[in-house]
């Protein structure tokens, strides 16, 4: 698992520092269920594709869950064939063991599945948040980790800036319910790294290419307009609980 070595290598982790498989993250996850679907199903966007702007615009985000998404459940779909018991596992405990899939589509699944579970993620965590910052259990949990809201944003933003090439950064839990911000590449997820996904940011291209053109920078400090943060506390809360 190269892309794994590479993920610790990049995220300056001690692999021996970390206390969950990848496979108890998953399940942990798939427990929380705020996210769940059935592996062949693309979920509707949740709101109008204009709700974003102009943060996030239209037509990115048509393109984006219409065509993208749609093509990672597609592929997922194409990789699985008709095994009825891999098509009738939620997405979440499809990749958490790929043992169960067929050597010569574990790769594939692992993308396109790890595409579609980050994007189960990714729309329901998007809303327009009028300046709002995180309070509650969340707001204390970020300052302890972070110091601050805003030394929140610096390590998010710089972890979302340094991803090179396609990926995500991530607002991580760790067991016990610690944050950490961690990057990742192409559709890999924090599970590798024994890591809960809080909440994450699509640096991809598609993401935001038509209305941002190369300045990714740009659109992520747009993006910190959009994140629900009611939804991403109310996750939070649940994963520390599972
Ligand atoms: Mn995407």
């Amino acid at each position: 698992m190269a892309s794994r070595r590479g993920f610790f290598k990049m995220s300056g982790f001690a692999a021996g520092a970390l206390a969950l498989e990848p496979s108890a993250v998953w399940a942990a996850e798939a427990s929380v269920a705020m996210t769940m679907h059935k592996v062949h199903e693309l979920p509707p966007l949740g709101y109008a594709p204009d709700a974003l702007e102009p943060y996030i615009d239209a037509q990115t985000m048509t393109i984006h869950h219409d065509k993208h998404h749609r093509a990672y459940v597609d592929n997922l779909v194409k990789a699985i064939g008709d095994d009825p018991k891999l098509s009738a596992m939620p997405v979440e405990v499809l990749v958490a063991d790929l043992g169960r899939v067929p050597a010569d589509k574990r790769q594939a699944v692992r993308n396109q599945g790890g595409g579609h579970a980050n994007h189960c993620l990714f729309w329901p965590s998007l809303k327009k948040n009028n300046g709002a910052v995180p309070k509650g259990e969340l707001g204390k949990a970020l300052d302890t980790s972070f110091g601050s809201y805003s030394g929140f944003q610096t390590a998010f933003t710089k972890a979302a800036i340094g991803q090179f090439g396609s990926g995500w950064a991530w607002l991580a839990m760790k067991p016990g319910g610690e944050l950490q911000v961690v990057a990742t590449s192409n559709q890999d997820t924090p599970a590798d790294a024994g890591l809960f996904r809080v909440f994450g940011i699509d640096v991809w291209e598609h993401a935001y290419y038509l209305k941002y053109q190369n300045r990714r920078p740009e659109y992520i400090q747009a993006f910190y307009n959009v994140i629900d943060w009611d939804f991403v506390t109310e996750r939070y809360q649940a994963l520390r609980k599972a």
